[in-house]
C-alpha cells in the first residue's frame, strides 16, 4: 500500500490487498501453490487469524487445521452463521479461488461490527484447510473433518513424496487421534454462506457482477490405469502392439465426446506414461478423470457409459483397464431460505435481477451441507478464468459482493426471532 493512503477497513481494496498478501505464502517463488499441512498453510492461517482478531473475533485453529474466527451474538454460545471458504490452492493458482471468500467474510464481520452484538446468532468465519485435494488427492479434507465425515482410510493417503497424511498431520503439529474434535454438531450452526468467484463465464456473459448458486455439482474423480505391453519401438510391428498410450488417447477422446454430448463435464487433467522412453512402446498409462454433473444421477449415468466404452476400446486393443475411485462428493442443493437472503443481498446492490446458476466447480459446501444448510454468493471473475494465475476480479464487483453479503447476513438476522 502506498505511503499516506488509508485503507478503509472492510473495503474491497482491503480485500484485494489481503488476497495479494496471501499470495506470499506459497511453496514456490515463481507461482502460487499452498497445500494442506504445509508451512505455507500455517503462515496463511496465522495471517488470517490476525485479520479475524482485528475484526473483533476470537480465533482458533481446529483439530484438522481449519482456521476459525467467532464473534458472539446477543448471548454467549449461540449457534453460529458460518461464513468463509478455503485457503489452500491448486498448483500455479490464482489469488482468489477460496481466499476471496475468506477475506470477504472477515470484511463483512468488520463492517457489521457491534451490530452483531444484537444478533440472535453468533457469526463465525472459517478458512478451510484443504478444499482442492492438491497434496493428497482427496478433496474437501478440511470441510469433511468439520462435517464429521473424516474417513480413517484417508490416513494412508500419500503425497508425491510418499509421505502419509498421518505423518503430515503430526509434522504440522496436529494429533490424528483428535481429528474428530473438528466435527461441528448441527445444533452449533444455523447455516453456511460462502462467497466465491464463479470460475466460469456465465456471469460475465450476462454482464452480472454477482449471482447465487442453486446447486453445487456432484463430482467423482478416478485414476484410470491402462495396461499394455512395453516393447521395442522399432522392432514391434503394429499387429503385435498393445500400446497403452494410444489406448489412453482413444479413451480421452471418448471421454470428451460423451461429456460434450451431455450436460456433464469431464476432464483428464493428468497422465503418466511408463516406462516413458522415446524408443519404447508405452506399457502403461495412468490418467486422472474428473467427472461432474448437476445431479448425482446424471454423473453416475455418465460414468457408467464412459467406463463401458473405455472397457470396450481397451478390449479391442488387448489392453487391461484398472479403475480406482479417488474422490466422490454428492451434488449439494443450496437451502431456499439461505439463498433467499443471498438474493435479497444481490438485489439490494441494484445489480439487476439476481441470476441463479449451478456451480460446475466444487466447493466446501458439498461437505458442510451434511451438517447445516448452505448457500453461495458468486462473484464474476475475468473471462471465467480460474485455477490459473490470470484469475482476476474487478474491485467494483468485490465491492458489490461485500454489500450483498453484508445485506444477506442482516436479512438473516432480521428474519430470526
Ligand atoms: O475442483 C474444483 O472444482 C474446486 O475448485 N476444487
Ligand atoms: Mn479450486
Ligand atoms: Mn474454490
Amino acid at each position: 500500500m502506498t505511503k499516506g493512503t488509508h485503507r478503509v477497513r472492510g473495503s474491497a481494496i482491503e480485500v484485494l490487498d489481503r488476497c495479494a498478501e496471501l499470495d506470499r505464502y506459497s511453496a514456490h517463488a515463481s507461482y502460487l501453490e499452498r497445500v494442506y499441512l504445509s508451512p505455507q498453510h500455517a503462515a496463511a492461517n496465522a495471517a488470517t487469524a490476525d485479520w479475524m482478531a482485528a475484526a473483533g473475533m476470537s480465533t482458533w485453529q481446529d483439530a484438522a487445521g481449519n482456521q476459525y474466527g467467532r464473534r458472539e451474538g446477543r448471548e454467549v454460545g449461540l449457534p453460529a452463521l458460518l461464513l468463509g471458504s478455503h485457503l489452500d490452492t491448486v498448483p500455479d493458482a490464482g489469488s482468489y479461488d477460496g481466499m476471496l471468500g475468506v477475506v470477504m467474510a472477515i470484511a463483512v464481520v468488520e463492517r457489521l461490527g457491534d451490530r452483531i452484538d444484537d444478533f440472535p446468532f453468533a457469526v463465525e468465519v472459517v478458512g478451510f484447510s484443504d478444499e482442492e485435494g492438491t497434496r493428497f488427492g482427496k478433496a474437501l479434507l478440511g470441510s469433511c473433518a468439520a462435517a464429521g465425515s473424516w474417513d480413517e482410510d484417508w490416513w494412508e493417503l500419500r503425497d508425491k513424496t510418499g509421505l502419509t497424511l498421518h505423518k503430515a498431520f503430526h509434522d504440522f503439529g496436529l494429533d490424528p487421534r483428535r481429528v474428530g474434535d473438528a466435527a461441528r454438531r448441527p445444533e452449533e450452526l444455523i447455516g453456511y454462506l460462502e462467497a466465491h468467484i464463479e470460475q466460469g463465464p456465465y456471469l460475465e456473459a450476462a454482464d452480472a457482477s454477482l449471482g447465487y448458486v442453486t446447486t453445487i455439482a456432484g463430482a467423482r474423480r478416478f485414476k484410470l490405469s491402462i495396461i499394455g505391453e512395453a516393447r521395442h519401438a522399432g522392432g514391434t510391428p503394429y499387429p503385435r502392439r498393445r500400446d497403452a498410450l494410444v489406448g489412453a488417447a482413444e479413451a480421452i477422446s471418448t471421454i470428451e465426446r460423451l461429456a460434450k454430448a451431455s450436460d456433464c463435464i469431464a476432464t483428464v487433467g493428468r497422465i503418466e506414461v511408463m516406462p516413458g522412453a522415446v524408443n519404447v512402446i508405452p506399457g502403461r498409462a495412468d490418467l486422472s478423470l474428473d467427472l461432474r454433473a448437476e445431479s448425482d444421477q446424471a454423473r453416475d449415468a455418465m460414468w457408467s457409459a464412459m467406463s463401458a466404452d473405455i472397457e470396450m476400446l481397451c478390449e479391442a486393443r488387448g489392453l487391461e483397464l484398472r479403475v480406482v475411485e479417488t474422490h466422490r462428493a454428492p451434488s449439494m442443493p443450496c437451502a431456499g431460505w439461505l439463498t433467499d437472503a443471498v438474493v435479497d443481498g444481490i438485489r439490494s446492490t441494484g445489480d439487476g435481477e439476481p441470476m441463479g446458476l449451478w456451480s460446475r466447480a466444487g466447493h466446501d459446501g458439498m461437505a458442510v451441507g451434511a451438517v447445516t444448510d448452505i448457500a453461495m454468493l458468486f462473484v464474476r471473475c475475468f473471462d471465467g478464468i480460474s485455477h490459473h494465475p490470470d484469475e482476476g476480479v474487478r474491485e467494483q464487483d468485490v465491492a458489490l459482493g461485500l454489500d450483498a453479503l453484508e445485506r444477506a447476513v442482516l436479512t438473516i438476522a432480521e428474519g430470526r426471532p
